[in-house]
């Protein structure tokens, strides 16, 4: 029988990996569908009309939802065990805040700027853009770093005193900050470096980054 959800991505795509990580978490089933976001068939720029990934199809309804935010939203009040999304108003905000933070700005700067220019570029027949990477690093990785660290709460979570939607948004681009050959410096960002850590070993993105190393050759 085939599940419930259909999740439509790639691997080594953050926001893929982010609601993967939330229907880990949640123990929802679904079937993972590969879609070459460079160059999408016509049924998937009419199911995601920025033509991005993941798109999750519902299939009890037989209805599609865009957005990595949206569908962990819909998943969230769909699944509520555990609840990623907290029901206290201002730490709802907060998660919402973090997760946009790392979505947009976080997500483009580290994406483009090391993900990309390293790992990415020469998987697509480009060169390696060392020169974008030291800048990156340079002049907008600490800003982000030191935020994160000043956002980290005493019991190692951003949002409340448990494991939230703004943990994993985050978490999820320091995968690729690693395919980038970086990781946090624990000396400068020790709160930020432990969190990382402790985060991507969860057995839910932890299944997923192996599964990923697998897909994309990459020696661990
Ligand atoms: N805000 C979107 C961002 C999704 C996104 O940018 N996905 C990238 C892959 S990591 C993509 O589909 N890029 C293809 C494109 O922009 O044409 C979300 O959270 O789902």
């Amino acid at each position: 029988m085939s599940a419930r959800y259909v999740l439509y991505g790639t691997a080594a795509s953050p926001f893929v990996r982010k609601v993967r990580v939330v229907l880990a978490l949640k123990n929802v089933a679904y079937d993972f569908e590969p879609v070459n976001v460079f160059d999408p068939p016509d049924w998937f720029k009419a199911i995601s009309p920025l033509k991005r990934i993941p798109v999750l199809k519902d299939c009890e309804r037989n209805a599609t939802l865009a957005d990595s935010s949206a569908i962990a939203l819909y998943l969230d009040r769909a699944h509520p065990a555990p609840l990623l999304i907290p029901d206290d108003p201002w730490l709802a905000g907060r998660c919402a805040w973090l997760e946009e933070y790392a979505d947009t700005e976080f997500a483009y700067r580290i994406g483009m700027g090391v993900f990309r220019a390293r790992f990415f570029n020469p998987r697509i027949g480009k060169p390696v853009d060392e020169d974008l990477a030291q800048k990156t690093l340079r002049e907008h990785a600490p800003r982000f770093f030191s935020y994160f660290e000043s956002q980290l709460g005493e019991g190692g979570h951003f949002v409340g005193d448990a494991l939230s939607l703004a943990d994993i948004a985050i978490a999820t681009h320091f995968v690729n900050f690693g395919y980038g050959g970086e990781r946090v410096d624990p000396a400068r960002w020790p709160k930020l470096a432990a969190f990382v850590d402790r985060t991507l070993a969860l057995p839910a993105f932890a299944a997923l980054i192996e599964e990923e190393a697998a897909a994309l050759g990459i020696a661990r």
